[in-house]
């Protein structure tokens, strides 16, 4: 398998500084001795403060969000098409925006979402502003012209291709769409009770049964907010470290699995890099998953 390994350094999807840090603290535990030789690495470009515009209380820093996601967008569809596998670290999860619009370039797909939160809202329903929380209903082509066109007119995803995992803390107007549109939705309770790959089993056949090949977004709040300071904003209830790492595991045994996504870590909130390290040990359970170590053997 081939790797590319994307940076997005994008703050702009939430208001607190330093999660656009995440990708360069990994680089400072130590991920690029991680990366196979072969790696194609990418840093996505953020607009610089002074050129932001912050006018629209629905939207907030949204000519800052654009900027990235346009061109997050036409690398990931470039890496697709060259059969490399990314590997997307963030960064806020409104860079999801583009990864989704990248993916949509070459037809359909499934996500599996992990996250505590929906990440559903429109302008209208948010009770934030923050486009963070936006990205999924941009892909479904709910809400806001210039969010919902990133990477062409035409929706990036069918609510029947989505699964969300560990899902915790959702706003009035996503459960009402998440019910409407009949979404699937699998708690930490179901993960913990019957098993992550009894789980991800499920999660998998209900997607293969629709789509053939799939994307799964880790957002470090799926974790229980004990396990994880550095993230903006933590909710209690979630997945233990092991829980989190064997699902990283189970969607790499896939050979359907056609891209990972790793977001929301903020190495200004952390407490003695727990959240950092622990972002960097899933960094780790992804890039030495079986088969790809299996595969780098193969090539010696
Ligand atoms: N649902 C809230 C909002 O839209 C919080 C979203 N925050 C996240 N999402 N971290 O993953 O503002
Ligand atoms: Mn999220
Ligand atoms: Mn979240
Ligand atoms: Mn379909």
């Amino acid at each position: 398998m081939n790797w590319s390994y994307i940076e997005v350094p994008l703050r702009y999807g939430q208001g607190k500084h330093g999660v656009e840090q995440g990708p360069s603290k990994l680089r400072t535990l130590g991920l690029e001795t991680l990366l196979p030789a072969t790696t194609k690495q990418h840093t996505i470009r953020v607009l610089p403060e002074s050129e932001l515009i912050n006018s629209e209380e629905h939207l907030k820093r949204v000519d800052g969000v654009l900027y990235t996601v346009q061109e997050l967008a036409e690398v990931v569809d470039a890496e697709v098409q060259a059969k490399r596998f990314p590997l997307i670290v963030g960064g806020d999860h409104s860079m999801a925006i583009g990864t989704l619009a990248g993916l949509a370039k070459t037809g359909p797909y499934g996500v599996i979402w992990v996250d505590a939160h929906a990440d559903l809202n429109t302008g209208e329903t948010s009770p934030s502003g923050n486009i963070h929380g936006m990205p999924l209903a941009a892909a479904m082509g709910m809400g806001d012209i210039r969010l919902t066109e990133v990477g062409g007119r035409e929706p990036k995803l069918a609510p029947e291709h989505l699964v969300y995992m560990a899902l915790r803390d959702i706003d009035e107007g996503e459960i009402r769409e998440i019910n409407r549109l009949g979404i699937k939705v699998i708690t930490v309770e179901e993960i913990r009770t019957r098993g992550v790959d009894v789980m991800m089993e499920e999660a998998l056949t209900y997607l293969r049964a629709r789509v053939d090949r799939f994307y799964l977004s880790f957002d470090m709040d799926s974790l229980d907010a004990k396990l994880v300071p550095g993230t903006g904003t933590p909710v209690d209830q979630g997945l233990t470290a092991a829980e989190g790492k064997a699902i990283l595991a189970e969607a790499m045994k896939a050979d359907d699995l056609i891209a990972i996504e790793l977001v929301e870590l903020n190495p200004s909130l952390d407490h003695d890099d727990t959240t950092a390290q622990l972002a960097f040990e899933l960094c780790e359970t992804i890039l030495k998953s079986k088969e790809n170590l299996l595969l780098e053997s193969e090539t010696v």
